[in-house]
């Protein structure tokens, strides 16, 4: 099914967008699910069917099995390798360019949004591309491949890990700080694929409503903030997405 360009959006938002000095986004799992990356309410795939992603993200998955939680995201690397940006990843880079200034808030971990050339991104839950050893934090970029799974440290031994921020884990505070901030100051705010349940992001889109920013939520299902939105737009973000950039900036 095409999209339709000339999606019938409320021509206030489309002005609203045309005027709007900064653009804040926060991105889900589902601006990826047309990439083909399983979301988060979506059953893992395969041999993962049987876990809980909620279960394995975290530090105590990691401690009692870290060979499992390494080979998962393994695995998940691996689909993210594979998959593409979709239009929806696309038309955002298209509108970081259209608008004076453009945050992208995302609780993603798959680097999409760089492959699509998104550039002001703050990535609140890490990077799952990045690894960094789970004794000192610290990033590292090559290690012996010997057959051990989870590779260690070559500075201290320690095992490595995924640089991503795992369930009862703090969010670095910078980038909560960045992503508070922008919330509060930006004039638009759009939520894009996320079920809004996991903080402390979920109340990013209620701060901006607080602060009586302009908000938007791109989703095929409502959400706890669905209520708060000036403009719910409920569909796809791969078809909505382009629409509404081509509308405001034909
Ligand atoms: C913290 C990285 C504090 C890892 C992630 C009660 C008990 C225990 C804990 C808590 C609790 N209450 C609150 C907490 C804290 C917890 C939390 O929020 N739990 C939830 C479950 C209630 N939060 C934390 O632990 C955070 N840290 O609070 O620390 C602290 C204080 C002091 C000392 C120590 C700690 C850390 C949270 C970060 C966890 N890491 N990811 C990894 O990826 O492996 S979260 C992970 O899940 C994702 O990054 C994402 O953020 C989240 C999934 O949510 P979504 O992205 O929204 O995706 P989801 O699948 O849920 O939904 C998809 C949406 O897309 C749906 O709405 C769907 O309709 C929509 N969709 C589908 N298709 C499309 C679409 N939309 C558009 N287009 C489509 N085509």
């Amino acid at each position: 099914m095409n999209s339709n360009p000339h999606h019938n959006f409320p021509r206030p938002l489309i002005t609203a967008l045309q005027m709007a000095q900064h653009v804040v986004v926060l991105t889900g799992a589902g601006i990826s699910a047309e990439s083909g990356i399983p979301t988060f309410r979506e059953a893992q795939t395969g041999l993962w069917a049987q876990y809980d992603p909620q279960e394995l993200a975290t530090p105590q998955a990691f401690r009692q099995n870290p060979h499992l939680v390494w080979e998962w995201y393994a695995w998940r690397r691996n689909l993210v390798a594979r998959a593409k940006p979709n239009p929806g990843h696309l038309a955002l880079a298209v509108m970081e360019k259209r608008v004076p200034q453009f945050t992208l808030i995302t609780q993603n971990v798959d680097g999409l949004h760089q492959r699509a050339g998104s550039q002001n991104i703050v990535e609140l839950h890490g990077n799952i591309t990045r690894t960094k050893c789970f004794e000192d934090g610290r990033i590292v970029t090559e290690w012996a491949e010997n057959g051990e799974i989870p590779p260690r440290c070559p500075r201290c031994g320690g095992l490595l890990r995924p640089d991503v921020v795992w369930f009862g884990e703090r969010l670095p505070v910078n980038v909560l700080r960045t992503a508070v901030s922008t919330a509060q100051s930006g004039d638009i705010f759009l939520a894009i694929g996320a079920s809004a349940i996991v903080q402390p992001a979920a109340s990013l889109p209620l701060e901006a409503v607080r602060r009586g920013k302009i908000t938007i939520e791109i989703n095929p299902s409502p959400t706890p903030i669905t209520p708060s939105m000036h403009y719910p737009l409920s569909g796809p973000s791969g078809r909505i997405l382009p629409a509404l950039v081509q509308a405001a900036w034909p």
